[in-house]
């Protein structure tokens, strides 16, 4: 399953990486992919083991805020 979020404050490569790594850091994530120029992070997952609760403490923990 894919979901996409809207990410503020991601300007550069550093951010894409610390955000896409986080995410990757969650059992259940299979990739996140992170369009700097859309402010947007796809996030692929397994339903079931992980959801947006994750993704949205995973993306706050590397200090970024998921825009609802
Ligand atoms: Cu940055």
């Amino acid at each position: 399953m894919e979901q996409v979020l809207k990410v503020k404050g991601m300007s550069c490569n550093h951010c894409k990486m610390a955000v896409e790594k986080s995410l990757k850091g969650l059992a259940g994530v299979e990739n996140a992919t992170v369009d700097l120029a859309a402010g947007t992070v796809k996030v692929v997952f397994e339903p079931g083991r992980v959801g947006t609760g994750e993704f949205e403490k995973a993306i706050d923990d590397a200090g970024y805020e998921v825009v609802k």
